[in-house]
């Protein structure tokens, strides 16, 4: 036991102690192992490689302790790097459609815009329409390959007029997968300057369910006339950086 004491503050302390000592022998022992493995990797080139790890490890505990070992090689080779992956990412320039349907007032129209991605921008005229749903509404269509069913978000990039405060008049549009609209029901959030958006009116993030990997149909309806709208982003939920907003005019 020991006993220190000070007087330097005001009211003086005593603190005792007991010395402990603690050893043991560390029980690491064994031999160096060669690993060596082969990795292949769908179309990609295979990695191969060989590591022997060997070392000895010394531990100084509250006391004493001292062990030694040696530590088996480590898992050899790295695997192949990758080649041609499917992607999580499907890209869409909505002037590309395969089909597009107005509604007697209304029709999707291109035409150029600074800073658009691609050929062009496309729009409908503005004169104050708003459709809630994808009823009697301007459609295009467009024919898009998955690699592979599951939730993708729907990135859209547009240029509308939302407000500081969220409103806006020419702000919002409809996207779908196959004729049926459902998870990307009113995308909004554009204010007047090229910018993504994954959001819905409903304060939810734009998402799509496809059903199996392949070819389906996208559907794009007008809710608000006047949107400007340039291209459009599925990112497969879960994926790397599904929720971040492309940037720029996004991938290609
Ligand atoms: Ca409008
Ligand atoms: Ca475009």
């Amino acid at each position: 036991m020991g006993i220190i004491s000070t007087s330097a503050a005001a009211t003086p302390f005593t603190a005792t102690w007991d010395l402990i000592s603690v050893s043991y022998d560390d029980p690491q022992s064994g031999t160096a192992s060669t690993g060596s493995n082969t990795g292949t990797n769908n179309g990609g080139t295979a990695g191969t490689g060989t590591s022997t790890g060997s070392g000895t490890a010394t531990g100084t505990g509250n006391g004493t302790s001292t062990g030694s070992g040696t530590t088996g090689g480590t898992t050899g080779g790295t695997s192949g790097s990758s080649g041609n992956q499917p992607t999580d990412i499907v890209v869409i320039e909505v002037e590309d459609h395969t089909d597009s349907i107005g509604n007697g007032t209304h029709q999707w129209v291109a035409g150029s815009k600074p800073g658009a991605s691609g050929a062009s921008r496309v729009t409908t005229p503005n004169s104050g329409a708003l459709k809630p749903t994808n009823s009697g509404t301007p459609m295009m269509s467009y024919n898009a390959t998955f690699a592979s069913s599951g939730v993708y978000l729907v990135w859209m990039r547009g240029w509308g007029d939302t407000d500081s405060i969220g409103r806006g008049h020419n702000d919002s549009v409809h996207v779908g997968i196959n004729g049926v609209l459902a998870n990307a029901t009113a995308m909004d959030e554009f204010p007047p300057q090229w910018s993504w958006s994954n959001s819905t009116r409903q304060h939810g993030a734009a998402k799509i369910i496809v059903p199996s990997a392949g070819v389906h149909t996208i559907n794009v309806w007008m809710r608000e006339d006047g949107l400007e709208i340039d291209k459009v982003v599925f990112k497969k939920e879960g994926s790397a950086g599904s929720t971040d907003a492309p940037t720029g005019l996004g991938p290609n």
